[in-house]
């Protein structure tokens, strides 16, 4: 691997909307964030994503983009992001953004005019056919429910969208829309932006027949997402993209790519991959669910720790992944990956240092440092999220009661994530004077940011050890570079794994059981790293794990 400047990076998301509100509308914003720089630098963050920050109906939360060159109103304005830019660079911080180029607004420009002449050249920025027999051309269901296919009033079209309605498809065949989308990127570079998190990337290229799939729900139709699987030729669009972007800035790229063929990575990610990283998303695939968020299986231990563990092992061969527990799009990872009995700030100090010193850029969500936790909650009209009211919808039909139905949107909804952070003890949680757009977790006088600050045994504090041990200057190559070796795996609690270059040795074990593990250590330990329960030393040639401890050690290599 040639060396590259975000290598050893540490990257942080902001969700906008719900990060931190300066002005009482109930809405995160710009100035909000441009307040917390600090806060975001002394957690030891090199790289901020924003989700997107674009002029937008809302209707997906700005991933439906109405212009890609103005920010939203809601968020503030331009003369906002360039302050944004500067003081992010004067912390010596990145900023990246959410490229989203699988599908615009509705409300955008390019849409509007192809609804208006119909056979006209904006007609072809997006994906307009004829249907078969007085139905759609296809029997696509779309990410978040119904058809793929909405018609184009006044005429015998279609239009696709894998997403909302609100959210056409652009059509990727077309060189005069590519060149639109190149032009609106370097735009962005130009600006001073370190890169983007590509949203939904994988999606680009369509099977232009657009064939019937075998029905797989009761509606009679076929999860859109299929055709992910079966399209060839992604990669020359995305070839095009970074070269004709991307590599003329050596901007960092992570695209949002799922369920990849172990033999496909090398053309995503390496020296020569269309982008700089990807997600690596195999610990939540696992419990997609056959239908839908109710009937996702459970996921025991050692399946999560084995799946996770034997990525870590495929993709060293090929470059470095981006890893997460949560995102904007997942509950949040302690509810998630933790029993009941971790949930814990001790448990979730040691879920996060297993996943923060895995070999991969790490990627901490916001909230995720103070160890913020889903919630369920009693009326379906408190979630605003699209896809949390279609999954409900669908846990309805199958015949889940209502609380049934709410308590998987406890556990699965997006919306999870999206709960506004939990500044402090004070009404809604230090995030707005307002009203909050999306309701406050109700344990925010116990988990808040302020309250952590103040005690040194906090997760908080504990994550600004973790990122620092991870950036010293004498760890700082067996982190970034180390290969992962997975070890103790024959037991049926225990995570473990070294990190090792030609001349260090880390390891890194964690007891998720409830009872203490106690076994032998395989190398004379020089050091201890980091522990969850400040522990100093071990006994000698014992590596001794209490329930939900973590402990890192510097070994003999
Ligand atoms: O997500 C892409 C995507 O595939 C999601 O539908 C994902 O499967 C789902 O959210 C899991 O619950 C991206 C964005 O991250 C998401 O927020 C957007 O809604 C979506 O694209 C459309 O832009
Ligand atoms: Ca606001």
């Amino acid at each position: 691997m040639t060396e590259k400047w975000w290598h050893d990076k540490i990257a942080y998301q902001i969700y906008p909307k719900s990060f931190l509100d300066s002005n009482g509308d109930g809405i995160g914003d710009l100035r909000g964030i441009i307040s917390k720089l600090d806060y975001i630098k002394a957690l030891g963050i090199d790289i901020i994503w924003l989700s997107p920050i674009y002029k937008s109906p809302f209707v997906d939360q700005g991933y439906d983009i109405s212009d890609y060159y103005a920010i939203a109103e809601e968020f503030g304005t331009m003369e906002e992001f360039d302050e944004l830019l500067a003081e992010a660079k004067k912390r010596n911080m990145h900023i990246i953004m959410d490229l989203v180029i699988n599908h615009c607004s509705d409300k955008h420009e390019w849409f509007q005019k192809a609804l208006a002449d119909p056979d006209g050249e904006y007609a072809d920025y997006f994906y307009f056919r004829k249907g078969k027999n007085g139905n759609p051309p296809s029997n696509y269901r779309s990410y978040f429910g119904g058809s793929c296919w909405e018609p184009v009033p006044g005429t015998d079209k279609y239009y696709f969208h894998m997403f909302a309605k609100e959210q056409p498809d652009l059509n990727w065949e077309n060189p005069k829309l590519r060149q639109e989308l190149y032009n609106m990127i370097n735009w962005w570079l130009e600006k001073g932006l370190a890169g983007f998190r590509i949203d939904a990337i994988i999606n680009i290229k369509k099977d232009l027949a657009f064939p019937d799939y075998e029905p797989d729900g009761p509606d009679g139709m076929a999860a859109c997402w299929k055709m992910v699987e079966n399209v060839d030729g992604v990669g020359e669009f995305l070839e095009d993209l970074k070269k004709n972007t991307f590599q003329k800035h050596d901007a960092f790229t992570v695209g949002e790519v799922f369920n990849m063929k172990a033999d496909e990575l090398g053309q995503f990610i390496g020296d020569n991959g269309h982008f700089s990283t990807i997600f690596d998303f195999c610990a939540h695939s696992l419990s997609d669910g056959a239908h839908g968020w109710y009937d996702a299986p459970h996921v025991d231990f050692k399946t999560w720790r084995d799946t996770i563990l034997s990525s870590q092992i495929n993709v060293q061969k090929y470059g470095l992944e981006a890893n997460i527990i949560e995102n904007h799009d997942e509950p949040r990872g302690v509810s998630r990956f933790l029993p009941k009995y971790a949930q814990t700030p001790v448990g979730t100090k040691m879920l996060g240092t297993v996943n923060i010193l895995l070999r991969g850029i790490p990627f901490i969500y916001q909230g995720q440092e103070i160890g913020m936790q889903n919630e369920i909650w009693n009326d379906i009209h408190d979630y605003n999220d699209i896809s949390t009211i279609d999954q409900y919808k669908l846990a309805r039909e199958a015949g889940l009661s209502d609380t049934e139905a709410l308590e998987v949107c406890g556990k699965m909804s997006r919306d999870n994530a999206r709960t506004p952070v939990q500044w402090n003890a004070q009404v809604n949680a230090g995030f707005t004077t307002g009203t909050p757009w999306l309701k406050v977790h109700s344990d925010y006088k116990e988990i808040n940011v302020a309250a952590q600050e103040k005690d040194p045994d906090s997760v908080l504090n504990y994550y600004r050890k973790l990122t620092a041990i991870r950036k010293a200057p004498e760890y700082k190559e067996v982190f970034t570079y180390g290969k992962t070796v997975p070890t103790y795996q024959d037991s049926e609690t225990v995570m473990a794994y070294y990190r090792e270059t030609k001349s260090q040795r880390i390891l890194v074990a964690a007891n998720f059981g409830r009872e203490t593990v106690s076994t032998k250590l395989e190398y004379p330990v020089k050091k201890v790293l980091l522990s969850n329960q400040n522990h100093t030393d071990c006994p000698e040639g014992m590596l001794k794990l209490d329930s939900c401890e973590v402990i890192v050690l510097e070994c003999e290599k």
